[in-house]
């Protein structure tokens, strides 16, 4: 099924000299490492390839390769097609409108392990694997069934992206197939300490003033669900940024008696970005968050809604 996609996706390749790759907004290690896997790939092959992020890179992935080359914006027209990967939806690739636009003379190329949405409409192809446990393991596949070159710096790339998605091998999605590659991206010459290093074990002391914060504004409810919220204020008295906080919500998904661990993050004035964790297979927290407008996978999920954190007696609310 994949593969038909994928040889389709080879003839356009062929044919084209210039390609855009959407990253999605807030961008995290998935999204980042595989775009870089694929354009990376492609390059070698002697096409022109524009990454375009609409937000900042955070500063834990600036030791992959090629990564000063994610531009955060694009020329419009400029592309013979346009690919976004790990997405989720339409909304989140931050150039919604303009992909539209787009999409109405230039081929639109869906790589994502998100569940079915807006994308798949407008794209016409969608290289879409849900149990992937990443985005980097579908770019994986593609390298090898097109047969394109592997190196070091692309299976780094994949192994960073694979790694991320599973916290470090550790969440509940690792399968022995995302194993398997990345044990073959090792023996490329992945490099798992670098890329372990960097994003498990960099924390700033900003960075962990902002945990300290965040775990004691940690509450456990009666039915199930332990959250903590980090305001705006929280983040400006420890000097540190949003990107900071990135992780919390699975140490909070470590709480055995915890059915959902959620984050809630005040990303700017007015606006909260929630982040949603379970490891039960009764839950499906995808669900929950598109409730609010938001998306992700069963067990690992968000959404941003426009309110406010109110603290109410050692309680949070949002109005
Ligand atoms: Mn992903």
């Amino acid at each position: 099924m994949l593969e038909s996609k994928i040889t389709k996706f080879a003839d356009l390749i062929k044919k084209s000299k210039r390609i855009l790759i959407l990253l999605h907004e807030d961008p995290d290690g998935d999204t980042i490492a595989s775009s870089l896997a694929l354009s990376i790939t492609l390059r070698a092959t002697g096409r022109e390839v524009i990454c375009a992020s609409k937000d900042e890179i955070p500063k834990v992935f600036e030791f992959l390769p090629d990564v000063d080359l994610i531009q955060q914006d694009f020329l419009l027209g400029d592309f013979d097609f346009v690919i976004t990967v790990d997405c989720g939806d339409m909304r989140r690739t931050g150039f919604a409108k303009r992909l539209a636009e787009m999409s109405r003379s230039k081929a639109i190329i869906n790589i994502d392990h998100h569940t079915k949405n807006d994308l798949h409409k407008i794209a016409k192809i969608n290289i879409v694997d849900e149990r992937a446990v990443a985005s980097s393991q579908i770019i994986w596949r593609i390298i090898n069934y097109l047969k394109l070159e592997l190196n070091s710096k692309i299976a780094t790339c994949i192994l960073a992206g694979i790694y991320y998605d599973t916290g470090g091998f550790q969440h509940i999605n690792v399968t022995p197939e995302s194993l398997s590659i990345a044990s073959k991206c090792i023996s490329l010459g992945g490099r798992i300490r670098l890329i372990s290093q960097n994003i498990s074990s960099s924390k700033t002391p900003q960075s962990l003033m902002l945990w300290g914060i965040a775990l004691k504004n940690m509450r456990v409810l009666k039915n199930g669900i332990i959250y903590s919220v980090v305001t705006k204020e929280d983040i400006n008295r420890c000097n540190s940024k949003s990107e900071d906080i990135s992780g919390l919500v699975n140490l909070l998904n470590t709480v055995p008696s915890s059915k959902i661990a959620m984050l809630l993050l005040e990303v700017e004035d007015g606006k909260i970005r929630g982040s949603l964790r379970t490891d039960s297979d009764k839950i499906d927290v995808a669900r929950f968050a598109r409730i609010f407008g938001g998306g992700g996978h069963k067990k690992a999920s968000g959404f941003e809604v426009e309110c406010r954190l109110i603290k109410n007696g050692s309680s949070w609310q949002l109005v």
